[in-house]
């Protein structure tokens, strides 16, 4: 059965950064039009898909984005109005030539990104399930993930001193979804005594996190072990685990990875990682190096990639091909999953098949500009990837996804959670 598109529009609005992003409303015909807010991200990726901004210094320092709405409200929408599709692959696939660029810069990958996530749905709606189950593929079990919550933020998301952008915790033992979400909220609640006790600032970054002026990620880890102590849980994988987002990029430059005041080559970045790894329940590291230091991911993965969960953000940008030859290569064994860093949702998913069928576990994320859409807590589970990362247990662009999670659990108690 085919489905027409009976209307397509984007409005400017605003992300959790206060920075203008797109609301993109999509109806097949006869049925009622549904939406998606598009997400934004800081520490991007060179080999992202481009997001279309206005450029015009007036208006919003130059990043509206009315020129992406425009393209929704005009190309994008005479290609697609009054047009059958069987399904979104289809739709995706007309965004992808009528756009014509590898990157998608000539539309806009804000714009097709929301056209796309806005077409699901009403795919969804038009089938009567939920969006999770429309994204499930053809033999794959639905799951719901192991929730991440960037509790400590670092980096380019907050301004304090911190290398690092993300410190993230993971009740990998947790006995439910819910159950979880309690631990990341309990945990939360512990840190932020303990931060306050230490005289420290309890302001938080743009995901929600705390923003502390810590000089390094051995001490804020420290403190995460006495918070998920403090609040009852163990530490470790049968309880509650420590991942990271170094998001290696920003601090790397002229060959040099600067850490705390020290300049370190790629070999003493692993060898800082693997004592971290010996002193604390880190379980995965995600953009652990630099996106253009292919090598030393390679040494990377061979020294620590059979203990840890190796995560490629910036280096592999959720792009089908530069994954495939990531496992090609063998320089890292997890990618991080974001809809708008390739552009349409057929893509995310065909990247995420390539992980799967290389054994590969794929975690799917949220920018840190984001609205209150909770799309990629539904396509988490419906490809049964096991994780999800997006924010504290703060926030109510972060929380809703979290939210979005406990609900599904609630309506379909016999889903399995935890890691795949
Ligand atoms: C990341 C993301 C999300 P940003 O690096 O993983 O946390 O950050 O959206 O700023 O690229
Ligand atoms: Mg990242």
């Amino acid at each position: 059965m085919t489905h027409r598109v009976g209307s397509l529009s984007a409005i400017e609005i605003l992300d959790s950064r206060s920075r203008p992003t797109l609301a993109v409303s999509l109806a097949l015909e006869g049925a009622a039009p549904v939406t998606a807010g598009v997400p934004s991200g800081a520490s991007t990726g060179t080999r992202e898909a481009v997001e279309l901004r206005d450029g015009d210094k007036g208006r919003y320092g130059g990043l509206g984005v009315t020129q992406a709405v425009g393209n929704v409200n005009g190309e994008l929408a005479e290609a697609l109005l009054g047009r059958a599709f069987a399904d979104l692959g289809e739709l995706d696939r007309v965004l992808i030539e009528l756009d014509g660029t590898a990157t998608k810069s000539r539309l806009g990958a804000n714009a097709i990104v929301g056209v796309s996530m806005a077409a699901a749905r009403a795919f969804a709606q038009a089938q009567g399930v939920p969006l999770w189950r429309y994204l499930t593929p053809a033999g794959v079990a639905a799951r719901l993930p192991v929730p991440h919550f960037n509790v400590v933020n670092g980096g380019a998301h907050a301004a304090n001193n911190l290398d690092f952008q993300e410190f993230m915790i993971a009740p990998l033992g947790a006995p439910s979804l819910a159950e979880a979400v309690r631990a990341g909220a309990e945990i939360y609640a512990k840190l932020r005594a303990l931060l306050a006790g230490a005289g420290h600032a309890v302001g938080l970054g743009d995901e929600g996190g705390f923003a502390p002026r810590i000089d390094t990620p051995e001490d804020v880890l420290a403190l995460l072990v006495r918070a998920i102590e403090d609040a009852g849980y163990r530490p470790g994988r049968d309880g509650v685990a420590i991942a990271l987002d170094p998001a290696a990029s920003e601090f790397h430059r002229d060959g040099v990875y600067r850490v705390a005041g020290q300049e370190l080559s790629s070999d003493e970045m692993i060898e800082r990682y693997a004592r971290m790894v010996e002193r604390f329940p880190v379980y995965s590291i995600e953009d652990g190096l630099a996106e253009d230091d292919w090598d030393g991911w390679s040494r990377l993965n061979a020294r620590l990639g059979e203990r840890v969960q190796l995560v490629g953000d910036d280096i592999l940008v959720t792009n089908p091909a530069i994954v495939a030859e990531a496992i090609a290569k063998k320089v890292a064994n997890a990618a991080l999953i974001k809809v708008n860093q390739i552009g349409t949702v057929s893509e995310t998913l065909e990247t995420m098949r390539l992980c799967r069928e290389a054994g590969w576990a794929a975690m799917v994320s949220h920018r840190s500009g984001e609205t209150p859409d909770d799309f990629i807590a539904d396509l988490a589970v419906g490809t049964g990837c096991g994780q999800l990362k997006t924010g504290a247990p703060a926030r109510g662009e972060r929380v809703a996804k979290y939210n979005r999670l406990i609900t599904i659990e609630a309506d379909t108690p016999d889903l399995p959670y935890g890691l795949r």
